[in-house]
């Protein structure tokens, strides 16, 4: 005979209670399995704060699946790969010196248009990783990866372009209203651009969207006569992600 049974406010039996916890165990299974594709697991090593740009991985890296590697920093930092791809469009080619290289963003999207690709960074980790990153869009071969600091390697390099993308300070860089060059890690970005003239004129910066776009400008004042300049702001699904500053023969 059926026993009745309160459970959560229901009269049930015990056969009618087996089959209302089965119904519930797959309901759990189900809400399980689509939280697993809503929210990044753990075992990628995805903390609070990279949670946001896990989502968009695929507008950072079209083929995050086929292995890519990324720190914390790597993850908020690298450029979305249709900006990176209109980075190196716009670049002119030749030998592209990426002289903040992190995870790869820029470097792999220069070298798939078969530029020749210096890409340095100052962190090892961040080198293996765009390595690894470079290999899977099968492109490691265009680019030769240095670990070292910009500044003090720039005076010995030779490239027809610079390609410039350094740390902002972090994600927090969005709560200034008027972002100046003085807060580009780890020179301000006067320094900056003086270094990398001494490499070539033509210069390309990606910078923040909200950065004091009268400095940038003056920026080009830096040479005499003025660089050639312009700026362009960049996209993706119709968010704004950053502006680049072209100087030289790449604006
Ligand atoms: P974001 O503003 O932190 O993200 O970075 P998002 O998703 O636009 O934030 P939202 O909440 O405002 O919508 C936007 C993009 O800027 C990133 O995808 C990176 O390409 C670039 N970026 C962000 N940071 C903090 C850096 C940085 O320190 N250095 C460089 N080079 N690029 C950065
Ligand atoms: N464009 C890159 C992101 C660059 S983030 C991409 O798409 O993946 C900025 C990088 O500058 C970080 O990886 C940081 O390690 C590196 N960096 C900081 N100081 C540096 C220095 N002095 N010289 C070279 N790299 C530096």
């Amino acid at each position: 005979m059926a026993v009745e049974e309160e459970e959560d406010g229901i009269h049930c039996s015990s056969s009618k209670r087996r089959s209302h916890n089965r119904k519930k165990r797959k309901v759990k299974k189900k809400r399980a399995k689509r939280l697993k594709m809503l929210k990044p697991s753990i075992s990628e090593g995805i903390s609070p704060l990279v949670s946001k740009y896990w989502h968009q991985r695929y507008n950072l890296f079209s083929r995050y699946d086929e292995g890519i590697k990324m720190d914390e920093e790597g993850w908020f930092s690298v450029t979305p790969e249709d900006v990176a791809i209109r980075h190196a469009e716009r670049s002119g080619g030749g030998t592209i010196i990426d002289g903040f290289a992190g995870v790869g963003g820029n470097a792999i999207q220069f070298a798939r248009m078969s530029y020749h690709v210096v890409a340095i960074d100052v962190d090892p980790q961040k080198v293996l990783m765009a390595c690894n990153n470079a290999k899977i869009y099968g492109v490691k071969d265009y680019i030769d990866f240095i670990v070292g600091d910009f500044f003090q390697l720039a005076p010995l390099l030779k490239g027809d372009v610079v390609f410039l993308s350094p740390p902002w300070g972090g994600p927090s860089y969005c709560k200034m209203e008027n972002f100046t060059l003085d807060l580009l890690k780890p020179k301000d970005g006067y320094s900056l651009l003086q270094v990398a003239q001494r490499i070539t004129p033509n210069i390309i910066m990606f910078l923040p969207r909200n950065v004091d776009l009268n400095q940038v400008e003056e920026l080009s004042w830096l040479s005499s006569p003025p660089l050639h300049f312009e700026v362009e702001e960049n996209y993706v699904d119709g968010y704004l992600k950053g502006i680049t500053a072209y100087f030289g023969d790449t604006a």
